[in-house]
This record gives structure tokens, C-alpha cells and sequence, in this order.
């Protein structure tokens, strides 16, 4: 039986989940479009350089946080009922968390849009990392109140949905992919009270004018202890589809469910206590807590190297089912012709490079090189741009014909896409690396007016630099029509009836009987993860707010 048939309720919040998802993309990448055409030079008549940054804004909270986050909740709660099989304690509990973050998305584009609207006065150009001093409407703010709270109940849902089963299945295993969605949501609620707080008690307050002023380093600090969590928000749904659904596209089994455990854990624990490698160039805060962010951070890669080789036994392995022979023959058997595959091999790839390139921002002698270059920009859309992106669109051709019970239309079209996007993010990321390199600013609304004699490249000049973005965002939106078009026909188009997609997915080949017990423990770790950000941050957040937490810290000497 089909998951849409087993599960109908479920399957529709997937739906809608996927729903929002894809607007959000496209409007978002809409703007990534306008944004790279405008920063060329030759088209910079698109938008003017005030629009530019609410242009920007609107490309990171729609594509950062509502394409992404939709697309988390789509997969998890698709992940959790089938792998649980178990659905959900409460239909109408599940459209109220969709309906609260759909406000909330609602609520904060509306905001940002109207910066583009000369009738209205009221707009919300504050990027989307939007911390003080810059100054959004309230709206803005309540809306993303609200989204977050929407996330936490999702998180409640999917615990509930964990806690029915236990109560049949006292003494089993936690299935694999509901353990990777439980991890998830535990390290999500330590990160995100922190956002929360910084909106309720500050930010919204600020702009609605009931405290004239607030702490800009504090409410920095406050931001950035999630905001180097939330990019694991924006890439554990990736390992989630890299560790169960990867290997059965790749023709094998997971390689070994105690380490893709381990992983997970590992993202619990260390993911939080590493937001000052955000702050390194920020005054105020004392070279020991930037040291002990950095070397947390380098202990961080290591959930991620054991990925690359987790992953990568598994293809392999999947790769010798399907008749590969010798060291490296086995990669030519791989099912390259199947979009599903082949986007998320190719996420994988891109994310290495995008990987070693967040080692370069983690040095915090060598940041103080690419800060606010366009370095950083490079680096993040091989990761969250395709790392986590293009896996999603990967995964969803995957996972849309068991949620719609319709057949995958367009397969040719859908195997050119990811391909297409590889090309286009290549062109993109490496322009942007070498531009920051050669020390071209991001978030700034610099056309041609801006000459660049002070910087030198050691390859190519910056014009170049900026046609080669504006051809890869040129193909990274193509790529995105050609999703869009091949979802949408598989959606309102495709042959009811049979699914070939079988969402079945084979044990590992090492089981969880190998994992040790005291990895289900999740209070435990919940816990050690705690003492670890206290410990990471306690004395430097008492130093911030020692003197009034309204009160910003003595300006730099
Ligand atoms: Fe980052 C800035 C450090 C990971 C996103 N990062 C950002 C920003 C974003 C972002 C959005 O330390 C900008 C924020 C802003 O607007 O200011 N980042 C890191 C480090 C990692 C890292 C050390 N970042 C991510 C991920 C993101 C993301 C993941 C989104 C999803 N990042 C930084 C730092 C800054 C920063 C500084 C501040 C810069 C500044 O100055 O502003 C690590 O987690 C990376 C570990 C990854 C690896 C790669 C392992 C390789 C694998 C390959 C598997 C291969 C496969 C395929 C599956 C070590 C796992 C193979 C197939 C075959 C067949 C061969
Ligand atoms: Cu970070």
C-alpha cells in the first residue's frame, strides 16, 4: 500500500507543507535572479540601490528560512509517521502548527514587500539576520514570532507521534529516521529560545516603541547563538534523505546505523556553543570566548566527516550491488540517469567544497580576511543553496509520488535539472569566492558606479567576476522553472493509480543492535548539551548584560 493511502491525513499536511515550500522558492529565487542581473552592472536599472536591500532581505527569509523550513517539515512529517508507522495523536494539532507558520511567513513577506511599495509606508529591510541596529516594522517581527512558534509545535506533533508509539514498543530501537527528527527538534528548541527571546523581549517592543533603545551587541549575540544552528535546521533534513533514502537510490543499504546516530548526537551537542564564530570581528566580546567558539567549531567538522564517509561506504556499496568492480569502477554503475540520485550525489559534492571553504570562515585569524566579503555569500550557497536546496528538490522527486499517489512526470526533465543547478551554483559560488577573495563587500548595493581600482585579483578582474554570478544565477533559476514545471505536472497531472516509488526502506548493514544503548538517550544529551552552552556562554552573555541589558557596552577605544 501507498503512504497516501495508509496515511491520507498526513500526506495532505506533507502536501501543504510542499506547498508553501515551492512558493516560497520561487518567489525567493525570483529575487536571487534580480539581485545577481542587478549587481552585474548591465542590468542594474531593475532595481535601485534602496530596493536592493529589500530585495535581498526577501531572498534570504523566503528562500533561508520559509523554502527551507517547509521542506523540513514536509520530509518529517512524512518521516516520522511512515518510519514509526504511527500517525499523527491529533489531525487538527498538525494544521495548527502549518497554520501559525503560514501567518507567520504571511505576516513577515508582507513586511518586507512593502519596501517595494511607494503607497505603503512600512517595510522590513533588515536582511535575514535581522538584529538591531537595523529597524524592521512590527509586523515583521510578529510574524516571525509566530513562524517559530509554529516550528516548536511542530516538534510537539512528531514527540507525540514517538510517545504513542513507545507505549506499544517499550523496549525496541527509536527507528532510525524518527531518531534523526527527535535529535533535530531537541537541537533545535535549545537554539531557537534564544531568537524568540531576542524577538518578544526586544526587538518587537523596539519597533512597536515601547523601549526606545536596545543592546546591539547583545541582541547580536542573541541572534547569532541560533543563528550558526539554524543552518543544521537547514541541513540535517539533507543527511535525514542522505542516510535513509540515498543509499536505496544508490542500489545498497545504509552502511551503519550506529554512526549516522552518532552523528546526530554530535549535532546536539555541539551545534549551539559555536555562534561566536560569527562575532569574531564584533568589539565587545573577549578573544577567549571567540577562541572557545573556534575550537568547538573545528570539533563540530567532525559530524560531517564522519557523513562523508558514512555516505559514501553506503554508495559504494550500492555501486557493487549493481556490478561495480575495482577501487573506483563501482562509481560508474551508479544510477547517474535518475534525478533523484543524481541531485543528491551532487548536493554531496558541492558540499564538501562548500564544507572546506566553512573551515577557511572558521579560522579566526583567517576570517578576518573574508568577513563581510563576498566570500561568505559563496560559501553558504554551495551549502545551504545546494547542500540542503538541491537535495530537498532531489528528495522530493522521490517522495511527491508517495504523497500524491501520482506517478513522476517528466523524468528526462527532472534528471537535467540538478545538473543544470551543479553548473549554475559552480559559475556562482566560484565568482563569489574569488571575489571576496579580491575583497568585493557583500549586502552591499554596489553596481558600476562602485570602480574597484583597490583590488587586485590575482586572477581575472571583477567585472568578469560578477558577469560569471549573474550567469549562474541565470542557470540556477532555469534549473528552478524546471523543478517547478516537473512538480507541478507530476502534481496536477500525473496518472493516478500505480506508484512506482516504493517507499520502503532496506535495514543497514550494520543495525541499530550494534549501537549502543545510551545513544537513544536523548534527556542525556539534551542535558549535556545545556551544560555545554552555559559553558560557552554564560560568562560572556553576564558580561553583555551586567551593566542593564538595555544598555549598549562601552564604545570601542
Ligand atoms: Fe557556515 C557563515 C563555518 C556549515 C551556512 N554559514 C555561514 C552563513 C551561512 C552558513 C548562511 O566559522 C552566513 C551567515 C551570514 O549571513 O552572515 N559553516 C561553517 C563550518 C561549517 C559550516 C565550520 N554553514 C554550514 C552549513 C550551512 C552554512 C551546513 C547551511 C546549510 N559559516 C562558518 C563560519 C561563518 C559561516 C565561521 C561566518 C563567516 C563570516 O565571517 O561571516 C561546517 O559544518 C562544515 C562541515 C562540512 C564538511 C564537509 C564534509 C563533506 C561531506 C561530503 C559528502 C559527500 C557526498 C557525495 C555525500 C567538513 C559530508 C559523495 C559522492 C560520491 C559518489 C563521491
Ligand atoms: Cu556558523
Amino acid at each position: 500500500m501507498a503512504f497516501v493511502d495508509d496515511y491520507p491525513a498526513e500526506a495532505r499536511v506533507t502536501r501543504a507543507c510542499y506547498a508553501v515550500s515551492l512558493t516560497a522558492l520561487v518567489i525567493g529565487g525570483l529575487f536571487g535572479l534580480i539581485q545577481a542581473l542587478h549587481r552585474t552592472g548591465i542590468y542594474r536599472d531593475l532595481i535601485t540601490s534602496v530596493e536592493y536591500y529589500t530585495v535581498l532581505t526577501g531572498h534570504g527569509v523566503l528562500l533561508a528560512l520559509v523554502f527551507t523550513i517547509f521542506g523540513l517539515c514536509a520530509l518529517y512529517h512524512w518521516g516520522t509517521t511512515r518510519s514509526l508507522d504511527q500517525p499523527v495523536r491529533y489531525r487538527w494539532f498538525s494544521w495548527l502548527w502549518f497554520g501559525l507558520m503560514l501567518v507567520g511567513a504571511v505576516m513577515a513577506t508582507i513586511a518586507i514587500l512593502g519596501g517595494l511599495l511607494s503607497e505603503v509606508d512600512f517595510s522590513a529591510a533588515v536582511l535575514y539576520t535581522f538584529y538591531a541596529p537595523l529597524e524592521a516594522h512590527p509586523l515583521f517581527y510578529a510574524g516571525l514570532a509566530l513562524f517559530v512558534v509554529g516550528t516548536w509545535l511542530a516538534g510537539v506533533d512528531w514527540f507525540w507521534q514517538y510517545f504513542d508509539w513507545r507505549d506499544d514498543n517499550s523496549d525496541a530501537r527509536i527507528p532510525l529516521q524518527t531518531f534523526m527528527v527527535l535529535a533535530t527538534m531537541i537541537m533545535w528548541y535549545i537554539a531557537s529560545v534564544s531568537v524568540a527571546a531576542e524577538i518578544l523581549v526586544f526587538l518587537l517592543p523596539w519597533s512597536l516603541g515601547i523601549i526606545d533603545v536596545v543592546d546591539p551587541l547583545l541582541t547580536r549575540t542573541m541572534f547569532w547563538y541560533f543563528g550558526h544552528p539554524v543552518v543544521y535546521f537547514w541541513l540535517l533534513p539533507a543527511y535525514f534523505l542522505w542516510y535513509s533514502v540515498l543509499p536505496k537510490l544508490s542500489g545498497g543499504r545504509l552502511f551503519s546505523d550506529p554512526l549516522a546516530r552518532v552523528v546526530f548526537v554530535l549535532f546536539i551537542l555541539l551545534s549551539t556553543p559555536v555562534g561566536f564564530h560569527h562575532q569574531f570581528l564584533d568589539p565587545g566580546i573577549s578573544e577567549g570566548f571567540k577562541f572557545i567558539a573556534m575550537t568547538n567549531t573545528m570539533f563540530l567538522l567532525l559530524p560531517s566527516l564522519l557523513t562523508a564517509f558514512t555516505v559514501i561506504a553506503s554508495i559504494e556499496h550500492g555501486g557493487r550491488q549493481l556490478g561495480g568492480e575495482g577501487y573506483l569502477g563501482w562509481l560508474t554503475d551508479l544510477p547517474w540517469g535518475d534525478g533523484a540520485f543524481a541531485g543528491m550525489v551532487l548536493s554531496g559534492l558541492m558540499f564538501a567544497a562548500g564544507g572546506f571553504s566553512g573551515m577557511v570562515n572558521a579560522g579566526m585569524n583567517v576570517n578576518y580576511l573574508v568577513h563581510n566579503t563576498l566570500w561568505v555569500p559563496g560559501h553558504f550557497h554551495l551549502m545551504v543553496g545546494t547542500a540542503s536546496a538541491l537535495t530537498m528538490m532531489a528528495g522530493s522527486y522521490w517522495l511527491l509520488p508517495q504523497v500524491t499517489g501520482k506517478r513522476l512526470r517528466f523524468r528526462g526533465v527532472a534528471l537535467v535539472q540538478p545538473y543544470l543547478w551543479f553548473v549554475g551554483v559552480t559559475f556562482l559560488a566560484n565568482a563569489m569566492f574569488r571575489a571576496g577573495l579580491a575583497g568585493v563587500p557583500r549586502r552591499t548595493a554596489v553596481a558600476t558606479e562602485y570602480r574597484f581600482v583597490e583590488f587586485q585579483p590575482v586572477l581575472g578582474d571583477v567585472t568578469e567576476m560578477r558577469l560569471q554570478m549573474g550567469l549562474g544565477a541565470v542557470l540556477l533559476f532555469t534549473s528552478l522553472l524546471l523543478y517547478l514545471f516537473v512538480v507541478l505536472a507530476t502534481w496536477f497531472t500525473g496518472r493516478d493509480g500505480s506508484i512506482e516509488a516504493d517507499g520502503t526502506i532496506p535495514p543497514a548493514l550494520s543495525g541499530p543492535e550494534h549501537a549502543p544503548e545510551i545513544l537513544d538517550n536523548l534527556k542525556l544529551w539534551t542535558a549535556l548539551a545545556i551544560v555545554l552552552v552555559v559553558l560557552a556562554y554564560g560568562a560572556a552573555v553576564y558580561g553583555l548584560v551586567a551593566n542593564g541589558p538595555l544598555v549598549p557596552g562601552l564604545p570601542p577605544v
